[in-house]
């Protein structure tokens, strides 16, 4: 292999490294031992950009460049999730997922691969449930999605959606929850849109 060559594939590699990694500087992984199985990935929200990660928990945090920082990258849909711990009501939560990123609303589930995604990243988290952005507040027993699609894709408890007291909003419950039929399921419930809960953005 001549040097040209050499130098030509030693750039492609750097970049689709980069690209997968989603490193902003272009020289960050260069500081990294990847003989020690170091990677240079897009910093967890609160540590410094382009840091060198051994650590598979941080590495599968998928943070990326696509999304903004502090957010994780579903890299088959493209789509960018946060986790808002902060309790709000679901119309709150809603205006915050908005303030975060303009186009960010509480997060829509159109199929099990977003199903299965969110419950990776939600699971383990203590608290009893997290909003999804389903309502059917405008018509009883219509559900839909912010984006105004319907609720075609449902993960709901077996023993819901039951509306108890005008129940209009989409709570995934946590895997944590302390009821045992509702423990390590994940499911959805409709729950009054009144309750503070934390919450899934999307965008
Ligand atoms: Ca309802
Ligand atoms: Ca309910």
């Amino acid at each position: 292999m001549n040097f040209r060559m050499f130098i030509f594939l030693a750039i492609s590699l750097s970049c689709m490294i980069s690209f997968t990694f989603g490193c902003v500087e272009a020289n960050a992984l260069g500081k990294c031992r990847v003989s020690l199985g170091e990677m240079c990935v897009y910093a967890p929200e609160g540590d410094s950009r382009n840091n060198c990660y051994a650590s598979r928990d941080r590495i599968c945090l998928k943070m990326s460049c696509t999304c903004k920082e502090g957010w994780i990258l579903d890299t088959e849909t493209g789509s960018c999730y946060t986790i808002v711990m902060q309790i709000l009501n679901w119309n709150s939560a809603q205006s915050n997922c908005a303030s975060l990123v303009p186009n960010a609303t509480l997060a829509i589930v159109k199929n099990s691969h977003d199903e299965n995604f969110i419950i990776d990243i939600l699971w383990g988290i203590g608290t009893t449930g997290f909003w999804l952005g389903g309502s059917d507040s405008a018509v009883e027993g219509r559900w839909i999605w912010p984006d105004g699609s319907s609720v075609s894709y449902t993960d709901w408890h077996i023993y819901e959606p039951n509306n108890i007291g005008n129940q209009d909003c989409l709570k995934i419950t946590s895997s944590n929850h302390p009821l045992p039929s509702r423990t390590n399921n994940m499911k959805w419930d409709d729950l009054d849109c009144e309750e503070e809960l934390p919450s899934l953005c999307k965008y």
